[in-house]
């Protein structure tokens, strides 16, 4: 049996992915760089940093920027995104996410978050679930974001446990990716397109039971 489950944020425990879409459109318009919802999932998962050399690249202007233009970019962007989450609340929890956390508590299973957002406390707090998770693993203190499984390793370790013990959920490719290579067992939230046909998927986080989570659990 697993003894945690590893929870992204943006995409699997509320709609944040689409206030970072939106934000990264507005930077993008500015700066001369369209984006569109398929480009989007190239950066869903991936840090701030990263996500904005990939939209520079995207529209081949990153020779534009300096260093410094590029860190008031991503500060720019943040602002744009804070602003949209202010007003979060309980009910913009995915559907099953609640009974979900619930039900792990009562089985006294490690609920850990490995989100690649600096936002994820202040989210957290904003849906009332900040008490709920076990740890957060801070994304500020590894050295290489997702795809690399630095974060989902860390929130295994900040409640006492290897990612062998744990199950990894992710709506992204490139959480996936770093859930896999974490060592932890991975559940995808989205469409077989975007997240491979390898790995147990479902359409919605209404399906994502302690039953369900307890069936594809394979050690
Ligand atoms: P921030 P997750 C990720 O969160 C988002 O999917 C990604 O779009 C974002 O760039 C990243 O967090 C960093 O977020 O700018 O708020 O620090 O999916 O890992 O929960
Ligand atoms: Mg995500």
């Amino acid at each position: 049996m697993f003894k945690g489950v590893l929870f992204d944020l943006d995409g699997v425990i509320t709609d944040t992915a689409e206030y970072h879409y939106q934000a990264w459109k507005k930077l993008g318009a500015e700066i001369g760089v369209t984006i569109d919802r398929h480009f989007n999932e190239q950066l869903k998962g991936v840090s701030r940093e990263d996500s904005l050399a990939r939209l520079l690249a995207h529209g081949g202007v990153e020779a534009n920027f300096s260093e410094t233009e590029k860190a008031e970019l991503a500060a720019r962007k943040n602002e744009y995104y804070v602003e949209m989450i202010q007003n979060v609340t309980p009910q913009d929890i995915y559907p099953g996410i609640t009974e979900l956390l619930t039900a792990l508590k009562q089985a006294g299973i490690k609920c850990s978050l490995a989100s690649a957002s600096k936002n994820g406390p202040f989210l957290l707090k904003k849906m009332e679930l900040f008490d709920t998770f076990d740890a957060i693993a801070d994304p500020a203190k590894v050295a290489h974001g997702k795809p690399a499984p630095d974060i989902f390793i860390l929130a295994a370790k900040e409640v006492g446990l290897d990612p062998a013990e744990c199950i990894g959920i992710e709506d992204a490719r490139a959480g996936i990716e770093a859930i896999i290579k974490s060592g932890a067992q991975p559940v995808g939230v989205g469409k077989p397109e975007v997240l491979g046909d390898t790995i147990p998927l479902v359409s919605s986080t209404e399906f994502l039971t302690f039953d369900y989570l307890t069936q594809i659990w394979t050690k």
